[in-house]
């Protein structure tokens, strides 16, 4: 028997217009998601959710820029602007984004000193959020990924998924991507090689 769940990924002020690492049209796809977590019988939300001291901010790497990419213990990192710092209004949902239905919110990006773009791993692809097995726990087989950013945040969940066995598919269209320097093809190349259904 499969059972499928919606993953809402990071639908937060810092990444809509007018917030820190606003993503374009990143709120056009508010309204959509509302509408398909009626069709889900499980919602999960995440939330990037760091502290002010968070290694993936450049302002705490003396001399960095945002957008540089730095080499930390676990591998590349892309450094950011202060973002979804906890408690700040940046870090919240999008005040339309229905809450009410999730079943788990699950916040990640909590550790000072590493990074998680997953809602599976941290970016040491070791590092356990949980997720995992709360999915496995409610026999959750099918995921469906929809959210900010659909080239960092998205990507490396659905990948992430799919290297652990779900069935995954991204809803391109209830998603909006940053795209770095070629980011977005990059994750695209990426989700279709793990396995990822591209909707
Ligand atoms: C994200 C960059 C930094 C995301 C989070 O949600 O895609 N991107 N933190
Ligand atoms: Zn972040």
């Amino acid at each position: 028997m499969s059972q499928s769940a919606l993953i809402v990924i990071d639908v937060q002020n810092d990444f809509c217009p007018g917030g820190a690492l606003a993503v374009a049209d990143g709120d056009a796809i508010v309204a959509p998601i509302n509408a398909m977590m009626q069709d889900f019988p499980v919602t999960v939300l995440t939330q990037d959710w760091h502290p002010a001291d968070h290694a993936s901010f450049a302002d705490n790497h003396p001399g960095a820029l945002a957008y540089d990419q730095i080499d930390m213990p676990y591998g590349p990192q892309t450094l950011w602007p202060d973002h979804c710092i906890w408690g700040s209004d940046g870090a919240k949902f999008h005040p339309a984004l229905h809450i009410d239905p999730a079943d788990l919110i699950l916040r990640k990006g909590f550790r000072p000193h590493i990074d998680s773009y997953s809602a599976f791993f941290e970016n040491d692809h070791e590092t356990p959020t949980g997720l995992r097995g709360y999915l496995q726990d409610r026999d959750i087989t099918d995921l469906t990924f929809v959210g900010l950013a659909l080239d960092f945040c998205v990507a490396w969940s659905a990948i992430d998924a799919a290297k652990l066995g779900f069935r995954a598919t991204v809803v391109e269209q209830a998603c909006r991507a940053i795209d770095l320097n070629g980011s977005l093809a990059a994750a695209r190349q990426a989700m279709q090689e793990a396995g990822v259904t591209l909707a």
